[in-house]
């Protein structure tokens, strides 16, 4: 007999949405992709896989495309080929050495161009630095840096003799930076004086100093003058433009194991000791490639793609660095802050660089419609042609947000769904191909299976909700968490045998595509149902008035979990009195007055990590009345006591 439960359903699904946009019909003639691609990666997965790699240049083929022991990985077993030389030297070879790799832009408006053919000089300057400095294969090299030019180089140039590199980004503390670095046992530290965020000069040094004080495994710490702030000159220390500059700018890339380690990056990871992702070579760089090629549709002659995360996440790892550069496509990069000096900054980048890809997170799309339409109104951004969006559910509401007021209601939005741990984009729409609907990841790319699974481990019907798995390897997946097997099986294998647990909620619509539901850590129990976050979240951005929300579950007496919700108005909107009431009756009218929030609080800002993803678990603890938890993975610690202070209009309602 099955066990008794309040409800069938392992997640609810409340959220209608009818809106669909086609893909355009010039784009979808000339699209990267076609339909055809889904049902040749159906028809034979590794086959897929093979030609994605053949898009590569290897030095040794490989023998077998896949040898899976689960949970262990190895894809393109045998094969050779060095990172570097795919995404730099292939191409000046190939005659386009004149080819704008990245337009990149500082923060205080100074600005370098840099072709394929300086890229090939400047790293292999940097590989020839590295082996100096006692820098070979497989010894791992920390980077903590601002988003300058010499950060991707210094990517490349570990990999292009091999060294691992963990990149640390560039707003966590010392002791962070110290924690990582130990885990890794790096024998490196790349950092720069500082960089330049919201208009001012922030030092990057001095935490470095700090982390690395009686740090053995460090032998050199080679620092970029980006600032010219003063800094610490210490024993180990050394110079860019001194030991850089002087390097040869000729160097033979070795190729390189297929399996052989790319780089760790640490997740976040909101408790415990963080867990460095283990990425490898050519797997990686496989999907990587393929993913930027398919879901943004690239076309390297005449597409400028810009992607806004920082090099410091995996998205930018994937999406600034080896993705674009393995296509040969020309990025923007930009140093700062999108308010500094002004809050229509990015815009102003994208008319300057006419660019025609932009990548950037939801986030950053609330906070946009936070500040108001006619910011974007009056910058020139006819250039666009795709839009994505990555590292948290969109809503809905700024979804069409994005599309109407960012691409001019022409542009496919491309909502992306992915992992630091799976390496590159799993689920997303296809620009040319599918009919998206705001709001929804849609379906796994070609040559990745995908799931919806209750409690039991059952697939769920049309219309269901539960956890999200991958049911087959893939070739960007992590290979392990470094240095602890156990750890990679027990947290990604565990839960559900043989499949692999990203731990977020999803659910399939009445045609069967995917939206994410958030984490499954947040879902709310409320008299029986389990109700995800996102949906009420997205319920409310769906109000006129609301730019941002974010909702929790406090314990009640009577219905176990109630909904607590935190709230940004939009720019012009105002606090009436009775704003609480008119949003808890639109979520009502939306959801179903299961999902109605008890209490509704209006806030200046809510609580991020510094990747943008809300951190809901500091607001259960105000939703609670409890003491507020581990801050050190927020961006800005101000913000909880902005939020604390708008606590007693919170007890009053109802
Ligand atoms: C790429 C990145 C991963 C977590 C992931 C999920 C959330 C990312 C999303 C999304 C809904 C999307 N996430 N993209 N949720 N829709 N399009 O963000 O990696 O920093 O490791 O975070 O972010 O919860 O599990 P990472």
């Amino acid at each position: 007999m099955a066990p008794e439960r309040e409800t069938q359903e392992t997640l609810s699904n409340l959220l209608r949405e009818d809106r669909r946009f086609e893909p355009p019909a010039d784009l979808a003639a000339a699209a990267n992709v076609t339909a055809e691609a889904y049902e040749e990666a159906a028809r034979d997965r590794l086959g897929f896989w093979e030609r994605a790699a053949e898009r590569l240049t290897w030095a040794q083929r490989w023998d077998t495309t896949l040898d899976w022991q689960p949970p262990f990985a190895k894809w393109f077993v045998n094969g050779k080929l060095n990172v570097a030389y795919n995404c730099v030297d292939r191409h000046v070879e190939a005659g386009n050495g004149d080819k704008v790799a990245y337009h990149w832009e500082g923060e205080p408006g100074d600005s370098r161009t840099i072709t394929y053919a300086d890229l090939q000089k400047e790293v292999s300057k940097a590989a020839n630095a590295l082996t100096e400095l006692g820098v070979g294969k497989g010894d791992r090299v920390a980077i903590y840096m601002p988003m300058i030019p010499e950060l991707p180089v210094s990517l490349l140039a570990c990999a292009r003799i091999g060294a691992i590199h963990s990149v640390v980004f560039g707003g966590f503390s010392a002791t962070a930076l110290r924690s990582r670095i130990d885990d890794a046992d790096a024998k490196l530290v790349i950092t720069a004086d500082g960089g330049y965020r919201r208009g001012a000069p922030s030092a990057l040094k001095p935490t470095v100093d700090e982390a690395v004080k009686d740090c053995e495994s460090v032998e050199h710490v080679l620092v970029v003058r980006r600032t010219g702030q003063d800094v610490e000159q210490n024993e180990r220390d050394v110079w860019w433009h001194d030991v850089v500059e002087r390097q040869s700018d000729q160097h033979t890339p070795e190729p390189h194991d297929a399996e052989d380690p790319l780089y760790i990056l640490y997740t976040s990871g909101t408790t415990g000791k963080p867990k460095g992702i283990l990425h490898t070579t050519g797997g990686y760089l496989t999907q990587a490639s393929w993913t930027h090629h398919a879901v943004f549709d690239l076309k390297p002659e005449t597409d400028i793609y810009w992607c806004t995360a920082d090099i410091g996440w995996v998205t930018g790892h994937s999406y600034i660095v080896y993705g674009p550069l393995a296509n040969g496509a020309t990025s923007v990069i930009y140093e700062g802050t999108p308010d500094t000096p002004h809050r229509g900054r990015f815009w102003e980048i994208v008319q300057k660089y006419k660019v025609t890809i932009l990548y950037t997170a939801p986030t950053a799309i609330r906070t946009f419609m936070k500040w108001g339409d006619d910011i974007p109104a009056k910058f020139d951004m006819s250039s666009l042609r795709v839009l994505g969006s990555v590292g948290e559910p969109i809503n809905p509401e700024a979804y069409v947000w994005y599309r109407q007021h960012i691409g001019a209601g022409r542009t496919p939005v491309v909502d992306t769904w992915w992992q630091t741990e799976t390496g590159a984009i799993m689920i997303s729409p296809l620009p040319g191909i599918t009919a998206a609907k705001p709001g929804a990841a849609m379906q796994p790319l070609p040559g990745i299976v995908a799931d919806v699974i209750d409690d039991q481990a059952q697939s769920v019907p049309n219309g269901g909700g539960g956890f999200l798995v991958v049911r087959e390897p893939w070739p960007s997946m992590l290979r392990t968490i470094w240095g602890d097997d156990q750890r990679y099986i027990d947290t990604y294998w565990s839960r559900f045998d043989g499949f692999y647990f990203p731990g977020d909620g999803a659910k399939k619509d009445e045609d069967g595509d995917l939206w994410l539901l958030g984490r499954v850590d947040d879902v709310m129990l409320v008299s029986g149902h389990n109700i995800s976050t996102t949906e009420v979240e997205s319920a409310l951005v769906s109000h006129p008035k609301v730019a941002e929300a974010a909702v929790v579950g406090a314990t009640d007496p009577v219905t176990t979990q109630a909904i607590v919700s935190f709230v940004i108005l939009r720019g012009a909107a105002d606090e009436g009195a009775d704003i609480a009431k008119e949003l808890r009756d639109h979520v009502a009218k939306t959801l179903g007055p299961i999902a109605k929030p008890r209490q509704i609080l209006i806030v200046p800002e809510l609580p991020k990590t510094r990747s943008g993803k809300i951190m809901r678990r500091l607001l259960r603890d105000v939703a609670e009345n409890r003491s507020i938890g581990d801050v050190t993975t927020l961006a800005d610690s101000s913000v909880m006591n902005l939020i604390a202070e708008k606590l007693p209009s919170a007890a009053s309602e109802d």
